[in-house]
């Protein structure tokens, strides 16, 4: 039966703007593409708070399958912030010339797949709906905010913003009392710039995170310019390296080494500075071994220990229910310093945990504290909450959240079964977060691109992973969890555990890059091995 489109795209991020090229472009599909934004960017387009920046390399966070693209923009910082992230995006839009086949503002609200037809009805949210053969669903793995926990939102006088939903007009904080709340990758990144800007600061924190400096600093035109001209040899190795960057490999194990060799090994990467080269260009073991993972997350200790000037604050910066790196490690520019300033105070909301937010501020379980501002930094229904919320239904109606009740369960982290033709870019249980993201989407927007021509060379009408593959997937994706020190952490976002009631499982694949890669190139070699066409 003749479908409105061929493919349907959701989101225009990373994701959804390299889908809309490959498949267009690639394939001359039709294809139809949504986001909810206003343009395009997807994460960027909506983290706008103070001090959103990516803590990868942007030379290495930034599309690498077109030359043209690569020699053509320059990036003014190491780290780029959120505004010239979103102006990269935007711009490389207009390059593929892929904006046409966006309609933006539009939320994808219902995907059901039709049986009898083999095709799929999707619904927006402004009341259309069209079919498609296929769906990429690339709408991003951190991008449905985590509910508000604390009752009495509506009764607060002041102002409450999300970070995730940052208003695009600039919130002016001088003279404000600010509480932030979160303390993750983007509780750190917005903490400093709020510091800097109101009269107080109080920061709640339930769990301290370990964190090492970014490093960030302007790129010279000479250095930019070398980086865009010689992209590919500035790039090279990125594939193979487990993070997706050719950041280098580190010594065998933190255990082999004297307690000075090790200090001058971790000083030499903590100083200046330079993301997760710390954790991969230091020592094999530290995501593995415990002993060895003691050794980074002391020495970090020691380094808030020296940065914080007040020793009990300190101890309070200083993480202990969690080993190094298995909640998502963040970087910073002056977290601990900001600690010192006399207008900026910590307030550890595990013991004395928020109870509600009240018509002047937020009251904890020991104190009341006045406030004209509450910033809410407290994460994400990541990897799985995105594509919850569209009302996906499969074979034999069955929906998503059945499917997914006891948790994630994926071929590659790219399709599931009774979900014919349905493509999850950088899905659960993918090489996503362990990966340089723009890299993993890169890879499996190709992949995804190679299943639909696999179809198409075939004559056939659906392409689904066998129940066998998706079972021998999830094994293997835990087996490789359970094989680092991740499950050790009670409340990363990696295993669904940072969401009161959201099932434990495995969400990622912690393999790492080249293995991935690997696996997903033997799956081509042997004709698609694990999925079944019809
Ligand atoms: O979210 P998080 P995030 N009471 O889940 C706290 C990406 N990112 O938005 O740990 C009190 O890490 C929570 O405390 P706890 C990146 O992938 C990338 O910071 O649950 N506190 C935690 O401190 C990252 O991993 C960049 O005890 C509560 C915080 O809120 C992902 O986004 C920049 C609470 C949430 O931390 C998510 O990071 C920023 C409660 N009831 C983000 N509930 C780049 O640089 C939650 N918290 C690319």
């Amino acid at each position: 039966m003749q479908t409105d489109h061929d493919v349907v795209v959701i989101g225009a991020g990373f994701a959804g703007i390299y889908s809309v090229h490959k498949l267009r472009d690639g394939l001359g599909l039709r294809v139809q593409a949504f986001d909810a934004g206003e343009g395009p960017g997807g994460t960027w387009h909506w983290n706008r708070y103070p001090g959103a920046r990516c803590d990868f390399d942007s030379v290495f966070y930034s599309y690498s399958f077109s030359d043209e693209l690569q020699r053509e923009w320059r990036w003014s910082e190491r780290f780029a912030a959120q505004p010239e992230i979103l102006a990269y995006l935007e711009w490389c839009a207009d390059k593929l010339d892929v904006r046409k086949e966006f309609r933006f503002r539009t939320r994808v609200t219902s995907i059901v797949w039709d049986d009898a037809n083999e095709l799929w009805t999707v619904g927006t949210d402004d009341g259309r709906t069209c079919t498609t053969r296929f769906v990429v669903a690339g709408g991003g793995n951190v991008t449905v905010p985590k509910k508000n926990e604390f009752p009495g939102e509506e009764t607060f006088r002041g102002e409450i913003h999300r970070t995730s939903s940052w208003p695009h007009e600039p919130v002016d904080l001088t003279g404000k009392r600010v509480g932030v709340i979160g303390t993750g990758s983007t509780g750190l990144q917005v903490i400093p710039e709020v510091a800097r800007a109101c009269a107080h600061l109080t920061v709640f924190q339930r769990t301290a995170n370990f964190a090492a400096p970014l490093g960030n600093r302007p790129l010279t035109e000479e250095e930019s310019r070398h980086q865009a001209e010689n992209h590919a040899e500035v790039r090279a190795g990125s594939r193979d390296n487990f993070l997706g960057a050719p950041y280098g490999i580190g010594r065998p194990s933190a255990l082999l080494d004297s307690p000075e060799e090790r200090k001058k090994l971790y000083d030499e990467f903590y100083y200046p500075g330079g993301g997760f080269r710390l954790v991969v260009g230091t020592y094999q073991d530290l995501l593995v071994n415990k002993e060895a993972n003691d050794t980074i997350a002391d020495y970090l200790r020691d380094r808030i220990r020296e940065r914080v000037n007040d020793p009990a604050t300190a101890e309070l910066l200083c993480p202990t229910d969690h080993p190094y790196g298995t909640k998502r490690a963040p970087f910073e520019t002056d977290y601990y310093e900001t600690f010192n300033l006399d207008h900026v105070d910590l307030v550890d909301v595990r013991t004395a945990p928020i109870e509600a937010i009240t018509e002047t501020g937020l009251r904890t379980a020991a104190a009341e504290y006045d406030l004209d501002v509450i910033i809410l930094a407290t994460g994400f229904d990541a990897l799985t909450g995105t594509l919850l919320r569209m009302g996906i239904v499969g074979r034999d109606g069955l929906t998503l959240e059945q499917a997914w009740e006891d948790g994630p369960k994926t071929y590659l982290g790219l399709q599931l079964d009774g979900f014919p033709n349905l493509f999850t870019i950088t899905g659960p249980q993918s090489a996503v977060a362990l990966y340089n993201n723009a890299m993993a989407i890169e890879d499996h927007v190709e992949l995804a691109h190679d299943a639909i021509k696999h179809v198409l060379d075939h004559d056939a009408r659906v392409i689904e992973p066998t129940a066998d593959a998706v079972q021998a997937w999830g094994r293997l994706a835990e087996g490789i969890l359970n094989m680092t020190l991740i499950p050790q952490s009670p409340n990363s976002w990696y295993m669904g555990r940072n969401i009161p009631g959201k099932p434990r499982g495995t969400y990622i694949f912690a393999g790492g890059a080249p293995l991935y890669r690997a696996i997903c190139q033997e799956m081509i070699d042997k004709g698609f091995a694990g999925f079944a066409l019809d």
